[in-house]
């Protein structure tokens, strides 16, 4: 058994003779508690359900059959946190790590996974740094900030015809990074951004940010942070009078937020877009819808956003496993990192030298009657 896999005999009595079975645990993190529990228990459930199906299916990893286990860790999206939690999986030998949900958590624990030689693979950091560290182990399964931002800024002037942009960020790597990009985006295609106004991922009250854009007479204001800050934000929106469109990326882009924004939310108010997507039509759309009605039925819930992506990571790492013929993350490494044109439920995945995926898509929306709505997919 090697040193770098957690690994378990299980004594399983069967027709009068005892076989054991290895466990191969990996390991799936993102924040189950505080603001955003709703988008960490969406991810987990990802890879439960992967992780359930490997394991109903059977699993054999160099001639031998495996049981795998799934380690769960809360990160409550904080970076002192995410970086405790890493070392936890990094001291246990987890072989991989599926996770973190959040840029601000899944950069510094990048840097403990590399040390430690165990593949990453994140279903939802966009910060572009993540993949630019030059770690072997960091993969990600979405576009990036620069992409989200930038096709953002471009629809913002050129769609929507703003003509005063206001930009709010949360001061999270994941936050300000995509405002910057958007930001610039603006600029480039000719467009003025009125106001650059700065929150926090845990604030509650906007009155003066808003009132100091209200004062701009801003027709388009972009948000780059999360959905549980966004919701609260829309509806002090609409008590200070404040008519303009609402944008933000792929942190604002769930079902949690029509709940939160609620009726403040007016038709083709919010546009927002996933860092991920498949075509209308296609195959891939046909897999994806029966996804999110079989984890409907198994959760009880809608997908949030990311949770298709951890299922995807999961199985995708497990794949590599199977084809180096080994869980031993040095074995199965260079094949994970080698992987082309895996069919996903997210879609065709290859990974670029970097980690990252290639030709990536976003998923443009927008919100009409309650619901998300998607306008075009763009890559
Ligand atoms: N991509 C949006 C949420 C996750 C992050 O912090 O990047």
């Amino acid at each position: 058994m090697k040193l770098n896999v957690v690994a378990a005999a299980i004594v399983a009595l069967s027709a009068g003779f005892a076989s054991a079975q290895t466990v191969v645990t990996i390991a799936h993190v993102g924040p189950t508690s505080g603001a955003i529990a709703h988008l960490g228990k969406d991810n987990e459930n990802g890879a439960k359900m992967a992780v359930e199906e490997l394991n109903a299916a059977g699993v054999t990893i160099g001639g031998a059959k495996v049981t795998l286990k799934l380690m769960t860790e809360d990160d409550a999206a904080d970076p002192k946190q995410g970086t405790a939690v890493a070392q936890k999986l990094v001291d246990a030998k987890v072989v991989g790590v599926v996770g973190h949900l959040n840029s601000g958590t899944t950069i510094p624990a990048s840097k403990l996974y590399s040390d430690a030689g165990i593949p990453q693979v994140s279903p939802s950091a966009t910060n572009p740094k993540y993949t630019r560290q030059g770690f072997k182990t960091a993969f990600r399964l979405v576009a990036d900030d620069a992409q989200l931002g930038g096709t953002l800024g471009r629809y913002a002037v050129k769609e929507l015809k703003g003509k005063a942009i206001a930009v709010i960020d949360d001061r999270t790597a994941y936050g300000q990074g995509v405002a910057e990009e958007f930001s610039k985006a603006v600029v480039a295609a000719g467009g003025t951004v009125v106001a650059k106004e700065f929150t926090t991922d845990k604030a509650t009250d906007f009155n003066s940010i808003l009132t100091t854009i209200k004062g701009k007479k801003a027709d388009v204001v972009f948000f780059g942070g999360m959905d549980a800050v966004a919701g609260p934000m829309l509806r002090q929106m609409k008590s200070l009078g404040i008519n303009a469109k609402f944008m933000g990326g792929d942190g604002i882009c769930s079902t949690e937020l029509i709940k939160l924004g609620g009726d403040a939310i007016a038709d083709n108010q919010v546009y927002c877009a996933e860092a991920g997507g498949v075509e209308a039509g296609s195959t891939y759309e046909k897999v994806q819808t029966e996804f999110k009605a079989k984890f409907k039925a198994k959760f009880g819930a809608e997908v949030q956003v990311y949770a298709p992506y951890v299922y995807d990571g999961v199985k995708l790492m497990v794949a590599a496993m199977v084809k180096a013929g080994s869980s031993d993350p040095a074995k199965y490494l260079p094949v994970l990192a080698a992987t082309k044109d895996y069919q996903g439920v997210t879609g065709n995945i290859t990974f670029d030298e970097k980690g990252d995926i290639k030709n990536g898509a976003l998923t443009l929306q927008t919100v009409r009657g309650g619901k998300l709505t998607k306008l075009a997919v763009i890559r």
